[in-house]
């Protein structure tokens, strides 16, 4: 609806760019980029993708926070679901608006609510203390294999209560194209989607399945809350896909982004090796610092103004909450410097709003406890060659990583 205020004022003009956000040389170092798009304005026009872009925090933030003229339920990736077929059915939490969002989210919620994941804490220390130990005695390894994929394909499965063969060939390939299908259908998504159709979406609605979760779990709850009425039966396994979709490759990628911030910042290492009560904090400036999820979309439900430019109706806006993460407007002179002792909060690595992040709190209980472990232990984590990227359309982090650690 065009207001009269809107005829009032000059028309704006979007300045245009034919940058290419999932370009190899962007994901290998996509910060100088989001300082030109941030400098273009406070929003833009990506021309090769016929979608709005945004890349500063204030604006990212105002856009997250209002999800009835940014809804979700046409995606929140690239393709628009009112006019393409997604790859696979759409999530009931992710790619779903209010109403039907509120009630899935409840339940979800609850399942991952603190008085919940707390009580995970001492299994969740005990794997990271073995990790931590078993590292130490070869003190040269693959910090991704041996380390962050490890832990979560350990205690976040077992958590959800899926079996044990098979996770490590399937889950992380599975992840990988659920993010690589919040970008374009590029050749990244097709050679993905190949790899998937190859095994791991078949294996994914299996164990989603109730005979074949451990009866605890968060898996199994889902399934009694649709017992108890709160979800219909066919909804149960679409949110255990959820936890699976969701819940691994972003916390492989944040412990990727800490191992490898840390290894490049020695200095940054000995706060939290002096004072392993800063883990939480750190991990925060990790997520700020380094985010694993770089860009996704919303699509706007009606004709609507961001910071003075008019979008049309169901015009895909790319928000870069990597970009969010470094802006100057919002962490000032510093945005750039990776320091544990700045106060991160406020960050969007996990996003915000109502779709903000429904694992975020068990996301940073294992990152605490992975970072935790690790102070007490490891006084020097070093990087014994060049890391290798793994490429995704809209997370970032790798597929190796030579460290080695020595004790105190
Ligand atoms: C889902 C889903 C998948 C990937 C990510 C996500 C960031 C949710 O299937 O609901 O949240």
């Amino acid at each position: 609806m065009e207001s009269a205020q809107t005829l009032q004022r000059p028309q704006v003009d979007v300045p245009a760019t034919d940058f290419d956000p999932y370009a190899d040389e962007v994901l290998d170092d996509p910060y100088p980029h989001y300082e030109m798009l941030r400098e273009l304005g406070p929003v833009f026009y990506l021309s090769r993708y016929n979608a709005y872009g945004i890349a500063r925090h204030a604006e990212i933030d105002a856009v997250l926070r209002d999800p009835v003229t940014f809804c979700s339920s046409a995606g929140v990736g690239l393709a628009n679901f009112h006019m393409e077929e997604p790859w696979r059915k759409p999530s009931i939490i992710l790619e779903a608006d209010p109403p039907m969002h509120g009630r899935t989210r409840k339940v979800v919620a609850g399942l991952l609510a603190p008085a919940s994941i707390n009580k995970l804490r001492p299994t969740f220390e005990r794997q990271a203390e073995l990790l931590v130990e078993r590292i130490l005695d070869k003190g040269s390894f693959d910090a991704v294999t041996d380390l962050c994929e490890a832990y979560p394909l350990k205690v976040f499965a077992d958590a959800v209560g899926i079996p044990a063969e098979g996770r490590e060939k399937y889950l992380l390939p599975y992840g990988d194209m659920v993010f690589n299908a919040f970008g374009p259908v590029n050749e990244r998504f097709k050679a993905c989607l190949a790899k998937a159709q190859d095994g791991a979406i078949a294996w994914i609605a299996e164990v989603c399945r109730r005979e074949n979760l451990t009866p605890d779990g968060f898996g199994a709850q889902l399934y009694k809350a649709a017992d108890e009425g709160l979800l219909a039966p066919e909804e149960a396994p679409m949110l255990v896909r959820t936890l699976l979709s969701a819940g691994l490759d972003t916390t492989v990628f944040t412990l990727c982004n800490a191992i490898l911030s840390f290894s490049r910042h020695p200095e940054q290492w000995a706060h939290v090796h002096a004072n392993p009560a800063l883990a939480r904090q750190a991990l925060e400036e990790v997520l700020r610092y380094e985010s694993t999820f770089h860009s996704f979309y919303r699509t706007t439900t009606r004709e609507v103004e961001v910071a003075g430019v008019p979008m049309a109706n169901e015009q895909k806006v790319c928000v870069f909450i990597g970009s969010a993460n470094r802006d100057p407007r919002r962490w000032g002179e510093s945005a750039d410097k990776f320091d544990v002792t700045r106060r991160a909060s406020g960050n969007l690595a996990f996003g915000t709003g109502i779709h903000g992040c429904a694992g975020q709190m068990i996301a940073r209980l294992e990152g605490e406890i992975v970072l935790t472990a690790l102070a007490k232990r490891v006084r020097n984590i070093r990087l014994e060659g060049k890391p290798v990227i793994h490429y995704n359309n809209s997370v970032r982090g790798y597929t190796s990583m030579p460290v080695s650690v020595s004790a105190d």
